[in-house]
């Protein structure tokens, strides 16, 4: 087996902890020893992406670069690491809204809180629209928080950009079959 992974790019970013594992890929929590600051590492798990995976990594980190708001995650970098792809991105110390919901006592969250994250994710997707990009994943483990609770919308893997090439296939469905809307699912 492989050794762990200790570090990105000759040791700039030092791995302090691992924070979770996605379906494409591991979390890292980072130190940014040149700039002095905690950082997100998402290393894409498979080590050599075939043609569409690395079509997607790309489109996600640029959907991502060219949405700079308050309420999107920040994308910083991108990088190779062991030949395999890594992104930069702003630490939500917050956690993501799945992870909320799950450690709160009832299971839910407040009627206010939900109002006020709800409002920030859809200024979040007026500027995505504004830019032609559909998120087309929006469900709470894809909203995170900053520590004073602002909330972000991040995780663009299957957003559509406007004026590529499409990566479905028309009437193919994306996104999370639970928080999908009706007519999508029903491929329209
Ligand atoms: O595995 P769990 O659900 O605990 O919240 C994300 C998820 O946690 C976390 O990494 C795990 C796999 O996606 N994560 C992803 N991006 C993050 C970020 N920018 C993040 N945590 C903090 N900041």
């Amino acid at each position: 087996m492989a050794s762990p992974i200790t570090s990105f790019q000759n040791g700039r970013y030092q791995v302090l902890r691992k924070l979770g594992e996605g379906g494409k890929g591991v979390v890292f929590l980072c130190q940014d020893t040149v700039l002095r600051r905690q950082v997100a590492i998402k290393l894409i798990k498979e080590e050599v992406l075939d043609e569409e995976g690395l079509l997607r990594f790309q489109r996600e980190v640029q959907a991502m670069a060219s949405l700079v708001h308050p309420n999107v995650v920040t994308v910083f970098d991108i990088g190779q690491e062991e030949g395999r792809h890594f992104l930069v991105l702003e630490f939500m110390e917050g956690g993501d809204v799945e992870q909320i919901v799950a450690a709160s006592l009832n299971k839910r969250l407040d009627a206010a809180a939900t109002v006020r994250i709800s409002k920030e994710v859809v200024r979040a997707l007026e500027h995505a629209h504004r830019h032609n990009i559909l998120h087309r994943d929006v469900k709470p483990g894809n909203i995170w928080l900053t520590q004073g609770g602002q909330a972000k919308l991040g995780d663009f893997g299957l957003a559509y950009l406007g004026g590529g090439p499409r990566l479905t296939r028309a009437g193919m469905m994306v996104g999370s079959i639970a928080y999908m809307a009706p007519e999508v699912a029903l491929g329209r």
